[in-house]
Order: C-alpha cells, then sequence, then structure tokens
C-alpha cells in the first residue's frame, strides 16, 4: 500500500534558500520515516541544483518504499522547482539554471508517467490540451495531461506554443468533450483569451469545455475570458474535467450555470480542505493533553 505522506500543507521553504544541511532541520515531511524524508530533501536539492542525471536513481528508491508517484510529484518535486521559480524571479538564477532544472522535473515525469497512466481502469472521454503559443512551458501541463489519462481520459497534448488554429483543427479532429490552455507568463495569459475567442468565432464554442490554468492563471482571469473552468492545479482540474463528463455532461461549452457548478468544486474542495485541518489541529492538541497527563 502507499505510504500517506501529507503534500497539500503550505510549506515553509526558507531552508531551501540555504543548504541542504538546513533543510535537513525543516519539519517538511516529518511524517516520512526518516529516510525518505531524507530521500525526499534530496530529491529537492537534486532539482534546485539541477543535476538531472541523478534524479531517477532518487525517484527508484522512494518509489520501492512505496511512496506513490504522486506524492513524489505533488512533493519534494513541487517544492524544489518552487525554490528555482524564486531564486530565478530573484536574479539569483539564470536560464541556462532552470533549464537544468527542468530537465531534472522532465527526467522524473518521464520514470513516472507510465505508473500514473496504469492507474486508467475506464474510458471517459477526450481532451485536447496544449501550451499557448508564443510558450514553451510544459512541466505543469504535461502533469495534468498525466493525471487526466489517469481519470480515464484520451488526452491529445498538442504540445507547447500552440497556435489557436491548431487548437481548432484538434477539436474537429478529435471532438474532445474538454480543451485546455496552459499559460506560464503574463505575456502569454491573452492567448487564451484569443483562442476563446477563435473558438467562439468557428462556431464550436458550445461542443467543448474550455479549461484554463497555469501560474499566473486565477478565477477572475477565467471569469474574465469566458472560460468554463479554471484549474489552480492537476487534481482540481481532474476533479473539475471529471465533473463536466458526468453530472454535468448535458451542459454546454459557455453555459453560466457549467460555470457556477465548476465555482461550486472549489468551494467543497476549500470546506473539506479547512476540515480536514481543524480535524489534524484537534488531534493534535488532545494528544498533546494526553502526554502532559501521562
Ligand atoms: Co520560465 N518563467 N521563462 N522557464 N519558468 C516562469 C513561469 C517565471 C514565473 C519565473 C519567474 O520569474 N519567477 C517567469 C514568468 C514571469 C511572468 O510572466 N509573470 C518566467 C519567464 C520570465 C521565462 C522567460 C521569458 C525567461 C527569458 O527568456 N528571459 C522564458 C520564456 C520562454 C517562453 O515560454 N517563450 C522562460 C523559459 C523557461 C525554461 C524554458 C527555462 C523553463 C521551462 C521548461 C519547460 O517547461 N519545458 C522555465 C521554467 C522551468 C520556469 C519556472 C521556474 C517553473 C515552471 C514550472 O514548471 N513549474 C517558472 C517559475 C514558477 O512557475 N514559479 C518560470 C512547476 C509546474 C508543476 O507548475 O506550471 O504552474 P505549473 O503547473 C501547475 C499549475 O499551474 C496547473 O497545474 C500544474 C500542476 O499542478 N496548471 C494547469 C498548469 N497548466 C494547467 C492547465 C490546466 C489546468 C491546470 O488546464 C488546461
Amino acid at each position: 500500500m502507499a505510504l500517506k505522506i501529507e503534500t497539500e500543507k503550505e510549506f515553509n521553504l526558507d531552508d531551501l534558500k540555504q543548504d541542504i544541511d538546513t533543510t535537513r532541520k525543516t519539519d517538511r515531511w516529518n511524517d516520512a520515516p526518516t529516510e525518505l524524508k531524507e530521500l525526499f530533501h534530496k530529491l529537492e536539492w537534486n532539482i534546485i541544483d539541477g543535476e538531472h542525471a541523478d534524479t531517477v536513481g532518487l525517484i527508484n528508491p522512494a518509489l520501492e518504499s512505496q511512496v506513490s508517484a504522486r506524492t513524489l510529484i505533488a512533493g519534494p518535486m513541487a517544492t524544489g522547482i518552487a525554490e528555482v521559480g524564486r531564486r530565478f524571479k530573484m536574479d539569483e538564477y539564470f536560464l541556462p539554471e532552470v533549464m537544468m532544472s527542468a530537465k531534472c522535473m522532465h527526467a522524473a515525469l518521464g520514470r513516472l508517467k507510465p505508473l500514473i497512466i496504469a492507474e486508467k481502469t475506464e474510458e471517459i472521454g477526450t481532451v485536447v490540451v496544449g501550451t499557448v503559443q508564443g510558450d514553451l512551458h510544459d512541466i505543469g501541463k504535461k502533469i495534468v495531461a498525466m493525471m487526466m489519462e489517469a481519470a480515464g481520459f484520451t488526452v491529445i497534448d498538442l504540445g507547447v506554443t500552440v497556435p489557436p488554429d491548431d487548437f481548432i483543427a484538434a477539436i474537429r479532429e478529435h471532438k474532445p468533450k474538454i480543451v485546455g490552455f496552459s499559460a506560464l507568463l503574463t505575456t502569454t495569459m491573452n492567448m487564451q483569451w484569443e483562442t476563446i475567442k477563435r473558438i467562439t468565432a468557428e462556431g464550436l464554442r458550445q461542443d467543448v469545455k474550455v479549461f484554463v490554468g497555469g501560474a499566473p492563471i486565477s478565477q477572475a482571469w477565467c471569469d474574465k475570458i469566458g472560460a468554463d473552468a479554471y484549474g489552480m492545479d492537476a487534481l482540481v482540474a481532474v476533479e473539475k474535467a471529471k465533473a463536466c463528463v458526468t453530472k454535468l455532461s448535458n451542459m454546454k461549452g459557455g453555459d453560466p450555470e457549467l460555470h457556477a457548478a465548476m465555482l461550486a468544486i472549489d468551494k467543497a474542495r476549500d470546506e473539506a480542505k479547512l476540515k480536514q485541518a481543524q480535524a489534524l489541529a484537534q488531534a493534535q492538541a488532545q494528544a498533546q493533553v494526553k502526554a502532559a497527563a501521562g
């Protein structure tokens, strides 16, 4: 059975600005066995240092210790690349370093992809995804595509810097239930809007549910451009995609009721997370009282 390790919490990543010895003192991954906590920290630093030849060598022992592919992606891989983003933003890293870190992410995802896709047990529809024109970022989109595939979708991944015409051609050819645009740059977000406008102009808007995602994308942006759903992360995107092809399958792309139903999924998820955090805090408080009494 897969080990359960908390990855959803908002972690303090300040230690990743220092060195691995500082990282060893953080309480991140404290719910993992000691040797796995160490492995997770090594993986974080492998991504920060861009040592892609060694990445799979860290992934394999984690998998052998029953860590799931999803935990690795949402856990140490996410924290490692987040620190790379911070360093890039602060001009501590430049493109060559970021490219090496991206290679680590690709090496890890290449190893994990077959494991995620093996979870697929049913066929629930086709999704077309791509990173919009002018944008080369594809790590997040690949994760979304993998998770969608695992959930039962056939995913047609059009790659990066996809012009609106290619999305339109793919909609005509594959007749997907969902089309998703990823954008990581503030300068390319607008291509999501342009692509929706083109889909509408071609008379295809009602045929597909439009999903948008990527680091600069928000619910407000999704609302503004008239997309149906915003995927904050891959898990949310999959949950909404599944709802679109099951209980909301009668609704057409662009329907305001569909949009409202997508927002309700976010609300339910936030409430569930809050409940979980409260239950955890309560359990910890009870354990402290018990320890103090005994
Ligand atoms: Co670039 N880059 N980059 N970069 N890069 C960012 C995005 C940046 C925020 C870094 C920074 O300044 N801190 C910044 C953008 C600033 C801005 O516009 N506001 C930036 C910049 C400026 C650039 C260049 C312009 C730099 C330059 O040339 N001077 C250049 C642009 C090239 C281009 O696209 N034309 C560039 C290039 C690159 C590399 C090629 C070196 C490399 C990309 C390699 C690759 O992807 N193959 C790269 C990288 C790696 C990054 C950072 C560091 C990491 C991105 C990433 O993979 N994150 C990034 C910093 C950051 O994001 N904090 C940065 C991990 C990934 C799992 O998260 O992609 O957000 P994310 O995906 C998530 C969610 O967003 C969501 O689910 C995913 C999984 O949970 N999601 C969706 C994503 N797509 C979705 C679609 C959906 C639903 C959910 O439905 C369809």
